[in-house]
């Protein structure tokens, strides 16, 4: 039985390929000095897999900003706007996924989305009426095949699917196509590029169709049985179909005459209970590639469960039918553990990163076989996944006794919406048109170094809360001076929000190194969670800031914090409770924090959720239904403690609402600031068609750019609002997401235009007050 692994991260052990990529872009290395860092670490890369014993090692996996726009040169599907542009080839690639101006260029990059329900993201290739494509000259799948056969290893190279190509993509600007036609343009390109892999080498092709998870149209289900017949015509290498993040039996008829592919690969973590199915889907030559050694997250494998999966299989096929696989590539995993120094002592047994999971599956297809030649590791796996599973650090009996104690009653607040806001209005006396800020002001250098400084230890703690104490003075100064409504403190104490709450509470650890790419050359450090969770020892998160800011000043102060779903979604959850158990206890230990908000006298509150859109799993139906069940039931748990006249707020840095819009209702926050920075009335219709009952503060004015919006357009913002069905007595005034990554000047230059706006409407409405 052979080991396998999907794909590898790329940015190297101490993210050496963000370093080189940024370090070109900012003109400090050549392209040739970027270009042999890639190669140096796609042999280092190769060389961990192959020493960790895995017989089957991807290439191709390497992208120097994202694997899908690799696609997009490699097809010439570039739009013209790049290709016009007559860059060299890594700088119109690099134009594609992150624009460029420069040299009298100035084009945009292309649009980036969420890859699945992962937290990378892609770049969206875009298709013109009338596209072609053309195979790329010295293919890159080609090139890197024998790069890495140079090296003495033979690697399964990987390719995007044609379906999973057009069907992840979108008709370009002002274009209409739909992608799924362009199949036949597309196919012959596909059929080039394998006969090339063949005659370099290639036995084996990894072609990678994770689409098959969704619900597909029709269309595109019926694009698979063309495809495939083309592709797996004999003469060109074997094919392994991939799919992973879901289960793919909803669309086995797509399959249906795919007995020309070599084999398959699902995901055995996520979905285990489409193994029966899919062994009984296979036919009598077809090879299975089981994914049992999660690519998504941090935890060590349990051999155990995987070792009987992976049995069930051979049982059924054959040895020589079965590989064992990571259940999809692990770019979402960290490079290596062995980067960690400062994790406590008892959780290093639990964790395997990328290159222990190499070493995983390598372990796992030996034991299958011959059990005796692995038994001592075996034995230690067993008993690690027994520390854990009974660890003190995993289990806090309280935590486990408060949930016991929910009632139905701790979800909702004490009075319908129409009472909160009467006693809100006797409470905080708001004018009409309400100003505010979605909560973060710029972030100075100035507050970036002294933040370094105290986390180094060169400053003391009483030295960098004077630090905070000043930075929070200034911004309420500002605040006041603009004259906005309700004011926030700033947060400039704050890094990474998920971290910063995190580190106040019990149940997470924090790493060094363990970085994922998100996009591009941008990285995430995701905190992991491993136990319980609750505030540590109950104290407060964020009241001393908050309640040293409402001290300060004559307005509300509005506190702010980041909801259950995002402190989950945004760190590495467990894998041995449910994902809404721990919701749950996130909830419980933010509901506390609201209450000593309120009682601190803080009686603004914003709980943020921007994650809450992207949890929602991949296919519509019950799942997602549970899902929004027990996401927006968090939600609620977390702000219903406190009285009536207290206002929570939540905001969304995202305007697609269409099919989401049930979920962000049900929140039943009072007052919600949303993304709406392209003016889109069709979003503030779904408002009005809903006859949405409470308050509402679509963005303004973008902050995504350091351009200072007028006066006049802000009204004319303003004006479509109401233009739209949204009432004046709804209507609140702020920008559309956090000023965090703006400066100063331009940050006071729109928020003056801002309230002038505010002012006027308020004048205007006067008799609605
Ligand atoms: N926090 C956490 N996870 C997240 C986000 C977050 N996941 C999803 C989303 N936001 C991803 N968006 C970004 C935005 C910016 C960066 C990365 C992901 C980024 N990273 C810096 C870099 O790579 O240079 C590193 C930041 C750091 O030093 O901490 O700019 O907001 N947990
Ligand atoms: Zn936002």
């Amino acid at each position: 039985v052979k080991s396998s692994v999907l794909g590898f991260p790329r940015m190297g052990v101490n993210r050496d390929l963000k370093k080189a990529t940024e370090a070109y872009w900012g003109g400090k290395i050549s392209r040739d000095d970027l270009i042999a860092e890639g190669k140096r670490l796609r042999l280092a890369h190769w060389k961990i897999q192959k020493d960790a014993g895995v017989d089957v090692i991807p290439s191709n996996d390497f992208a120097f900003y994202d694997q899908v726009l690799d696609h997009i040169q490699l097809f010439n599907a570039v739009p013209t706007r790049y290709s016009d542009a007559k860059l060299d080839p890594l700088d119109e690639y690099f134009a594609m996924g992150r624009g460029h101006q420069k040299g009298g260029i100035d084009v945009s990059s292309l649009e980036m989305v969420k890859w699945f329900d992962s937290n990378y993201h892609y770049v969206k290739p875009t298709f013109q009426d009338g596209q072609t494509f053309k195979l790329s000259a010295n293919p890159k799948p080609v090139a890197q095949f024998n790069e890495a056969k140079e090296a003495g290893i033979i690697t399964r190279p990987v390719l995007l699917g044609p379906v999973s190509f057009l069907h992840l993509g979108k008709p370009d600007r002002d274009q209409s196509v739909d992608p799924i036609t362009l199949l036949d343009q597309l196919l012959p390109v596909y059929v080039e590029l394998l006969q090339q892999l063949k005659a370099a080498g290639a036995e084996t092709v990894q072609i990678d169709e994770p689409v098959l998870v969704f619900d597909l149209p029709q269309k595109t289900k019926d694009a698979f049985k063309p495809a495939y017949e083309k592709l797996g015509a004999a003469g060109l290498p074997n094919l392994l179909l991939t799919t992973y993040f879901g289960d793919i039996v909803h669309n086995f008829d797509a399959l249906a005459a795919t007995s020309h592919l070599w084999g398959l690969h699902v995901d055995l973590v996520r979905n285990p209970e489409q193994l029966g199915p899919v062994l009984d889907k296979l036919g009598p030559s077809q090879v299975l590639s089981a994914g049992v050694v999660d690519g998504r997250n941090i935890w060590k494998t349990d051999f155990s469960k995987a070792i009987k999966v992976v049995k069930e299989a051979i049982a059924k096929l054959g040895e020589d039918r079965v590989i064992v696989a990571t259940s999809s590539s692990l770019l979402h995993t960290p490079h290596t553990l062995a980067s960690e120094k400062k994790l406590p002592e008892e959780v290093y047994p639990w964790f395997s990163f990328a290159s222990e999971k190499a070493v995983e599956v390598a372990i796992i297809a030996k034991a299958v076989t011959d059990a005796a030649a692995v038994q001592a590791q075996l034995d230690a796996n067993a008993k690690d996944i027994h520390a854990r599973a009974t660890s003190a650090l995993t289990n806090d009996p309280n935590v486990k006794k408060r949930q016991s104690e929910v009632t139905p009653e701790m979800y909702n607040r004490k009075s319908p919406f129409p009472q909160r806001i009467a006693a809100q209005r006797s409470h905080l006396k708001l004018p009409l048109f309400p100003t505010t800020t979605i909560g973060s002001f710029p972030q100075t250098k100035e507050i970036r170094v002294q933040r370094n400084k105290f986390t180094k230890g060169e400053i003391t703690a009483e030295e960098y809360e004077k630090f905070i104490e000043k930075e929070i003075d200034e911004v309420i100064q500002v605040q006041q001076e603009l004259d906005l409504d309700v004011l926030v403190h700033g947060e400039p104490e704050r890094n990474d929000m998920v971290q910063y709450f995190g580190e106040r509470m019990d149940g997470y650890v924090f790493t060094t190194h363990a970085w994922v790419q998100s996009y591009g050359s941008r990285c995430v450090r995701p905190p992991i969670i491993v136990g319980d969770i609750s505030r540590r020892n109950n104290e407060p998160m964020t009241v001393k800031e908050s309640k040293y800011a409402a001290a300060h000043s004559k307005k509300p102060m509005k506190g702010m914090l980041t909801g259950p779903i995002t402190c989950l979604r945004w760190s590495f959850p467990r894998d041995d409770v449910h994902q809404s158990v721990q919701a749950q206890q996130l909830a419980l230990a933010l509901r506390d924090e609201v209450v000593d908000l309120e009682a601190a006298g803080i009686y603004v509150i914003q709980v943020d959720e921007p994650a809450l859109r992207e949890g929602l799993p991949l296919r519509s139906g019950k799942e997602r239904e549970a899902y929004l069940d027990w996401a927006v039931e968090s939600f609620k748990l977390s702000v219903s403690g406190i009285a009536d006249s207290t206002q929570i707020h939540s905001h969304f840095c995202y305007s697609e609402f269409q099919d989401f819009f049930h979920a962000i209702a049900a929140l039943d926050a009072d007052v919600l600031s949303i993304e709406n920075s392209k003016s889109d009335a069709k979003l503030l219709r779904v408002f009005e068609r809903e006859e949405y009952p409470r308050h509402i503060g679509p963005g303004v004015y973008d902050i995504h750019s350091p351009r200072v919006p007028s006066e006049e357009e802000i009204k004319e913002r303003i004006e479509e609002m109401l233009n739209n069905g949204l009432r004046p007595e709804q209507l609140w005034i702020n920008p559309d997401c956090g000023l965090k990554t703006r400066q100063w000047p331009e940050t006071k230059a729109a928020l003056i235009n801002m309230v002038n706006a505010a002012k006027y409407f308020r004048a205007k409405y006067a008799d609605k007050a």
